[in-house]
């Protein structure tokens, strides 16, 4: 590690006497971009500021949750309150109901909704619920979307699991991992191709209506609407996980992009404002087959933690005015047009992907439709990018397989000093 950060350099060192990795999420250890990770201190608005005290703009924003920027004063204000009334009681709270409400509004598919602490448990529960319900057992799921750590999601995943290059995990039993059909993204006939292998026992298909896990490959046209007839044909529970695209990428998700509706959907980051929520939620006939209601069980002492759902009521009534999304994508069509002007004038061969606020700059000349497309992109480029942006004051997430995240605290100056800095490390 670099002198420079000698208190990064301090601290990561203690950390990794400590945990494993030095790290409590894979992803934050910074292995594959060939640094040790920045320790981060604080964050306010569009920047995240280290142990040694340089200022960063974030585009990580915490792997998506943060779209009114960091230490939104609003959200701030709310978490305080809730916590001053005390940090959890295991017992219902007026809290949750106006959350249950906002999100069963905002997404009309959800008709019943079930908070959870994170997004690996809202998908881990969304799938024993279709399996409960259809009494099938196998899963089909898309090679480098990632649906949190849960056994059954990590075949063929995205995220840390695809950029440490880990194609399953040991500790999920084969019998298990072998209940998961994974498939090419965007590629209809596979899906077809499997439902047919399999007649009757598919339970549940799982996408990510935007993938961003691979780094952002957006739906082709027809796609999503041609898993739902898939799965209407063939009896199969369509879940949409929308953990990072909820409220992400429009006001209702990318299910109100896209005018696809699923049966289930699961929902985290945005909804908890940077605190720990998730949600499932969709049919009602099959959200009844939840305990207390039915006998499907999941449970959680911290699930509807009551200043996590202050911090989620707040960064969604900031989002709910409609202007907000407009703003987001004038900003981010900007910093889009910016970076692909940049490559074409340079003749590099570089892929850019958007959709609404989240992007991904591949450093392949694309198309980048699915995995295999994405994993056509030269690392070392990638890596060498990564570091130079970063000693220019510009923080990306430290893989080519995730998304950057465009904030409503990201100004035009701080857009511009964006372009700035990547049109000098291009250049370099
Ligand atoms: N979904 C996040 C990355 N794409 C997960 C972050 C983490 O694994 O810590």
């Amino acid at each position: 590690m670099s002198a420079e950060f000698p208190q990064s350099q301090r601290l990561f060192e203690q950390a990794r006497s400590l945990m494993p990795g030095g790290v409590n999420s894979p992803v934050r250890a910074w292995q594959s971009v060939g640094l040790n990770p920045r320790l981060i201190v604080r964050g306010q608005g569009a920047r995240v500021y280290d142990a040694d005290g340089c200022a960063y703009l974030d585009y990580l924003a915490s792997w998506g949750p943060l779209i009114l920027g960091h230490a939104h004063p609003e959200v701030v204000a709310a978490v305080q309150e809730a916590a001053a009334a005390g940090t959890s009681f295991g017992a219902s709270t007026p809290g949750e109901v106006e959350l249950a409400r906002l999100l069963t509004q905002a997404v009309p598919t959800l008709e019943l909704v079930r908070l959870v602490t994170s997004g690996t448990e809202a998908c881990m529960s969304a799938l024993r619920l279709a399996r409960a319900a259809t009494g099938r057992s196998r899963l089909i799921k898309f090679d480098g979307c990632y649906h949190g750590h849960a056994d059954s999601f990590l075949v063929a995943a995205g995220s840390g699991v695809l950029t440490q290059g880990i194609p399953g995990s040991p500790g999920v039993p084969p019998e298990i991992a072998g209940l998961t059909l994974s498939l090419p993204y965007n590629d209809l006939e596979a899906v077809r191709g499997a439902v047919q292998r399999y007649p009757g026992e598919i339970a549940a298909l799982i996408v990510e209506p935007v993938a961003g896990n691979m780094g952002v490959a957006p739906p082709q046209p027809g796609f999503l609407q041609g898993l739902r007839d898939i799965c209407d044909a063939a009896g199969i529970i369509l879940i949409f996980d929308e953990v990072i695209t909820g409220f992400r990428v429009g006001w209702g998700g990318a299910q109100a992009l896209y005018a696809v509706r699923p049966d289930l959907t699961c929902l985290g980051k945005i909804i908890g404002g940077g605190l720990p929520v998730g949600a499932y939620g969709g049919r009602r006939d099959l959200m009844e087959r939840m305990a207390p209601s039915g006998p499907v069980y999941q449970a959680g002492t911290l699930s509807g933690n009551p200043v996590a759902v202050a911090a989620g009521r707040a960064t969604l009534a900031a989002l709910q005015d409609g202007k907000a999304y407009n703003l987001l994508e004038e900003r981010a069509a900007w910093l889009e047009s910016e970076l692909t002007g940049l490559a074409r004038s340079r003749g590099l061969p570089l892929c850019l992907n958007r959709v609404g606020s989240m992007l991904t700059l591949f450093f392949t000349a694309g198309p980048v439709h699915n995995l295999e497309d994405a994993k056509k992109s030269d690392l070392a480029a990638f890596t060498r990018f990564f570091q130079g942006m970063l000693a220019q004051g510009v923080y990306l997430p430290p893989s080519q397989f995730e998304a950057w995240f465009i904030s409503l605290a990201h100004t035009e100056p701080d857009l511009e000093a964006t372009a700035a800095a990547a049109r000098k490390v291009l250049a370099g």
